[in-house]
């Protein structure tokens, strides 16, 4: 096995970094690097759409709900079939949880051997004002038989049994990072050329982070141990960051340190993030990172799942900031 500290310079092509490194894969037959160039065409393709949402008429609301009851935006549609047309026709997917789906969406693929759960485009409603926007992602492989239809076993696996996750930054500029279990790497998007260039390798998040991102305006509904770690930033002079746009807080979280918190509120009683396509994924990228992800009291990855669009409460981030939260719920208890 090759040493997992990447030893490719600034600059490298994602499809050189992924050849190069695939044999770190326990089953290095291609398909996961393959399912991995998948996610990166179709995310150039909604990188060139959103770029131009506000020309072509596709911003704003498409006037139907999603699974969680959020008002869908036409991007959301857009890149909810963007990416699901690309893992399927890819072929390595044989079963998808997305946000935008109720259902689980069959490929067809039985002799697909990963699954994928997907939030194609978090933070939407940023769209309209121009604020940073992304795509979340999770791969598993599959439990059941090659060649059988995917069963449910396959699609609700805990967040530990993840071989790959990531995200997409759609910002200033469009960044892919992702793990395969081998550290954090980060790509940016040259447009110009339509490839992502290595040029965040081995990211790891500060020890010590000072920055918490919550929205206070909900701080009336908090639990006692949020509001007494909110108290603990405040006293400690943390800087407060919230975008409102999960993937562009974590990013900056990872990079400076700090946390982010989603917890229980009277409007969202189990949280607002959904296990299978936000918290999971953060949380395994974190944890290669060097932080840490809880829902306060338990690791996000040691959850077992049971429903595909299930929530949890979400804390993610420097390792000495998430371990503070806890301590707080451990006082209560
Ligand atoms: P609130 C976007 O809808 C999202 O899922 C995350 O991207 C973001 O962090 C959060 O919800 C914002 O929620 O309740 O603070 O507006």
């Amino acid at each position: 096995m090759e040493d997992s500290r990447i030893a490719l310079p600034i600059g490298t092509a994602l499809d050189r970094f992924i050849k190069k490194y695939q044999d770190q894969f326990k089953y290095a037959t291609g398909e996961l690097s393959q399912l991995l160039r998948d996610l990166a065409l179709a995310g150039k393709v909604v990188n060139r759409e959103i770029n131009k949402a506000g020309l072509m008429n596709i911003g704003g609301a498409y006037g139907s709900i999603n699974p969680q009851g959020e008002e869908q935006q036409k991007l959301d549609i857009l890149t909810n079939i963007r990416f699901s047309r690309a893992l399927t026709k890819g072929g390595e997917v044989c079963g998808i949880i997305s946000e935008e789906s109720e259902e689980i969406i069959y490929t067809g693929n039985h002799d697909g051997n990963y699954v994928v759960a997907i939030d194609p485009l978090d933070g939407s409603s940023n769209i309209d004002v121009n604020v940073s926007i992304g795509t979340i992602f999770s791969v598993y492989r599959r439990k059941s038989k090659t060649g059988m239809p995917v069963t449910m076993e396959d699609m609700l696996q805990p967040g530990k049994e993840q071989v790959a996750a990531g995200y997409i930054l759609y910002g200033s500029s469009t960044m892919l990072v992702y793990t395969t279990g081998h550290g954090v790497n980060g790509f940016t998007y040259e447009p110009s050329l339509g490839e992502f260039f290595l040029s965040h390798p081995n990211m790891t998040i500060p020890e010590v982070g000072k920055i918490y991102s919550i929205n206070e305006g909900s701080y009336n509904s908090f639990e006692q141990p949020v509001k007494d770690f909110i108290e603990h930033c405040r006293d400690n002079n943390y800087s407060g960051r919230y975008i409102g746009s999960l993937v562009a807080d974590f990013h900056r979280n990872l990079l400076k340190g700090g946390i982010y918190i989603y917890p229980k509120t009277e409007k969202s009683p189990e949280g607002k993030l959904r296990l299978m396509y936000e918290c999971n994924c953060l949380a395994f990228i974190i944890e290669q990172a060097g932080g840490a992800a809880s829902d306060g009291v338990n690791r996000i990855m040691d959850i077992v799942p049971t429903e595909p669009h299930q929530k949890a409460p979400f804390f993610v981030g420097s390792k000495n900031l998430v371990e503070k939260a806890e301590s707080m719920y451990n006082q209560q208890s």
